[in-house]
């Protein structure tokens, strides 16, 4: 018996890891779309009808469409049902509204899609036209994702994976222990943030027409609630905020009256605090709905970070970074991790990558709740999803136990860095001047341990490239066996 309101679907779709044969009880696709494999038991195909449009596979007709403008968009899609749920797709309509001066002015008001949005368009005036004949991969793919269950992704966490949850830390044994380790605190400072509501209604009330940034849109937090209540997008617009204390006025620090949160003890030491006002972005405010989230990426700048969730809870899967060591199961990097390609969605990863990811040595995985704090150590790659509708604030640190690897990124990856401002040429010079000043006892440890580094690394080459110098006093070097004029490394 299938539940009503829903069908089976015969999934054509496939995904690492799961067999194509595979059949999952999902909602009816709003429009009646179906994957393209469900062509083959069908005597009908919309396809047939689309003219020269039918020369086209559908992922080149969806780029095709993305350089439409709307009207266009709209008398295309009136051609037949074929075009017609091509260009309902939203995320058309997602470029083009965040595109749009409406969306820039802030004045508009969110109507559940971004078609409708875009279009100003009422419940009442949308077209819902029956494309159950229309068979493709293309479109009913974000239609999935957006509607498998990440309940058992998220779920039984193996023993051996599970992140350490620890009550609270100290300074020290967090220098001495574990600041290479991920770990979530569950009592960070007893009962921390206290002097500040961070319900959702209480924010709005205090700061409903504040604009706040999610990805590449300003808008009012009263806006962005109301697309978070009622939007079903694959990746949900993330608010991501990195000017919310002054935005908000909020009072940081322990000893302050009334502060709105303050730092765990643990996390308390933070090297970037020496370039003052000069210092790389650390702070940011992030709320978003259920299945929102980040994809996999290292923060920026070799720095840790916590991560406070204040409303809601996120489920974390993490990788350690050191030189031997590949990126995540379905994350690709180039040689200086300059570029990260990846599956685009965080349920598309999950579907297709997630029960590799549980196998591979070094993972762990956790879910941080209401009031849990989670620490990601410097180089750690991490993906995130929230549960449910989450608020949460993080910051980015540089622990003395990291300073060695902060530089050695400075100094190595300039075109990396990341969160200064224009103005500050030499991110990797200034802190060295400023660290020279403020803390030259710990600048001389880590400039140490970055010479030890090179030395042993210098040591492993030269063995491997057998440039020890023999008794004869001769070098010698590889060759691959062909003859005397095999080039020799230098
Ligand atoms: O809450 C999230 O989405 C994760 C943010 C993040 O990547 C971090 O705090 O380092
Ligand atoms: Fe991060």
């Amino acid at each position: 018996m299938q539940p009503s309101g829903e069908v089976q679907v015969l999934e054509s779709l496939s995904f690492d890891g799961q067999s194509a044969e595979s059949s999952q009880s999902i909602p009816h696709h709003p429009l009646g779309v179906k994957p393209s494999g469900n062509q083959y038991a069908s005597l009908y195909n919309s396809k047939g009808f689309v003219g020269s449009f039918q020369l086209f596979p559908d992922e080149i007709l969806a780029i095709f469409l993305e350089y439409l403008d709307s009207c266009t968009l709209r008398y295309l899609g009136s051609t037949c049902k074929f075009l017609y749920a091509f260009c309902r797709s939203d995320d058309l309509w997602k470029s083009l509204f965040i595109e749009s001066a409406e969306s820039k002015s802030g004045s508009f008001k969110w109507r559940g899609t971004w078609r409708s949005t875009c279009l100003g368009l009422s419940d009442d005036q949308i077209s819902k036209v029956n494309c159950d004949y229309v068979f493709s991969d293309v479109l009913y793919r974000p239609f999935l994702c957006t509607h498998t269950s990440l309940e058992p992704y998220t779920t039984n966490i193996p023993a051996a994976n599970a992140i350490t949850k620890l009550e609270d830390l100290s300074l020290d044994e967090f220098s001495d222990r574990w600041s290479d380790k991920p770990f979530i605190l569950t009592k960070p400072n007893r009962d921390w943030p206290v002097y500040k509501s961070w319900d959702t209604n209480a924010l709005l009330q205090e700061y409903g027409n504040i604009q706040f940034r999610a990805e590449a849109v300003d808008w009012s937090l009263h806006t962005y609630v109301d697309y978070m209540n009622s939007s079903s997008d694959e990746s949900p617009l993330y608010l991501f905020d990195r000017g919310f204390i002054e935005k908000m006025q909020l009072i940081v620090g322990k000893h302050q009256p009334l502060p709105s949160y303050w730092i765990p003890e643990c996390f308390g030491e933070d090297l970037f605090a020496v370039l003052g006002e000069d210092r790389p972005d650390d702070k940011w405010l992030i709320v978003g709905p259920a299945r929102s989230g980040s994809t996999f990426h290292k923060d920026p700048n070799a720095t840790s970070a916590w991560n406070a969730v204040l409303r809601g809870s996120k489920y974390w899967i993490m990788f350690p970074s050191t030189a031997s060591s590949p990126p995540p199961p379905g994350v690709y990097v180039s040689e200086d991790e300059s570029e990260v390609t990846s599956p685009l969605s965080i349920a598309e990863w999950l579907l297709g990558f997630h029960a590799e990811a549980r196998k591979t040595p070094g993972c762990v995985e956790g879910i941080c709740r209401e009031g849990e704090v989670l620490h990601v150590p410097s180089g750690w790659w991490h993906l995130v999803v929230n549960l449910d509708a989450s608020i949460a604030i993080t910051q980015n640190f540089v622990p003395r136990s990291h300073l060695a690897g902060v530089l050695s990124f400075l100094k190595d990856k300039p075109d990396q860095i990341s969160g200064f401002k224009k103005d500050v040429a030499d991110a990797y010079g200034m802190f060295m001047e400023r660290m020279q000043i403020e803390h030259p006892e710990l600048l001389k440890q880590a400039t140490t341990e970055l010479e030890k580094k090179e030395e042993g690394k210098k040591r492993k080459w030269d063995a491997a490239i057998g440039n020890a110098v023999g008794d004869s006093g001769v070098s010698f070097s590889f060759g691959f066996g062909r003859d005397e004029s095999d080039e020799e490394i230098p």
